[in-house]
């Protein structure tokens, strides 16, 4: 095996990534979405369902800042006049509030305000890359694939929220792009228990038709000393 080439005890098989290649990509870990009087409770979510993958991120992203490797922080949101908010996103739903409307965080899911803030423990720290999004998807609309070019990055670690939302269709982008995806088990959650773990089985099915799936401590284990 070539130099610098590890191995992640993982579903459906064994991933392997070059250290000079890998990414830590971390979706969408605002305030927005995890803490109340934001965008998700006002969806109608408990957001104490998202807490567990805090502390677990928090461990991986120590370990890619000791070792030097590349962090990608993403954020879901949108500019104060919502030129980028299509219609479609702004109106869809019951929500008791909209995307835009003064809430507890500030203005809901807006770029500056409170909510769309990174959660103090995850903060990112200069030099790693953040990459603001208006939908789903990180590759949309963003200079994501531009970014991973500049450094020769081709194999990503994926964490964040929400398992079959944000963080299974940045998967998906990414797949399609070229890019070798392992997606943390235990680093990811779902305002919906059932949905992650449907999330975290079809990616991996076919024979990782998406990508594969590890836990954070093979994750870790798979980094050198
Ligand atoms: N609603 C929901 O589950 N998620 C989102 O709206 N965005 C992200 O997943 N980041």
């Amino acid at each position: 095996m070539a130099a610098g080439v590890r191995t992640v005890d993982a579903l459906p098989g064994p991933f392997s990534y070059p250290l000079a290649g890998v990414a830590l990509v971390i979706i969408d870990m605002q305030r927005d979405f995890l803490e109340p009087g934001g965008f998700g409770a006002a969806l109608g979510n408990t957001v104490g369902l998202l807490a567990p993958s805090i502390p677990v991120i928090g461990r991986l992203l120590a370990a890619f800042r000791a070792h030097g490797l590349t962090i990608v922080h993403t954020r879901e949101g949108h500019r104060p006049d919502l030129s980028d908010c299509p219609p479609a996103k702004l109106g869809r739903g019951r929500p008791s509030m909209r995307i835009g409307d003064h809430g507890a965080l500030g203005r809901i899911l807006i770029q500056g305000e409170p909510g769309h803030a990174i959660i103090p423990s995850l903060t990112p720290l200069p030099g790693e890359v953040v990459i603001d999004k208006p939908g789903k998807g990180a590759f949309y609309a963003t200079p994501l694939s531009t970014e991973l070019t500049r450094r020769s990055i081709t194999h990503l670690v994926i964490t964040g929220v929400t398992t079959e939302v944000c963080v299974q269709t940045t998967m998906r982008e990414a797949n399609d792009r070229g890019y070798e995806c392992l997606l943390i088990e235990d680093a990811t959650d779902s305002y919906f228990p059932s949905f992650k773990q449907a999330a975290l089985e079809m990616v991996r099915a076919q024979g990782g038709i998406v990508g594969w799936t590890a836990t954070s401590n093979a994750l870790l284990k798979s980094l050198p000393p």
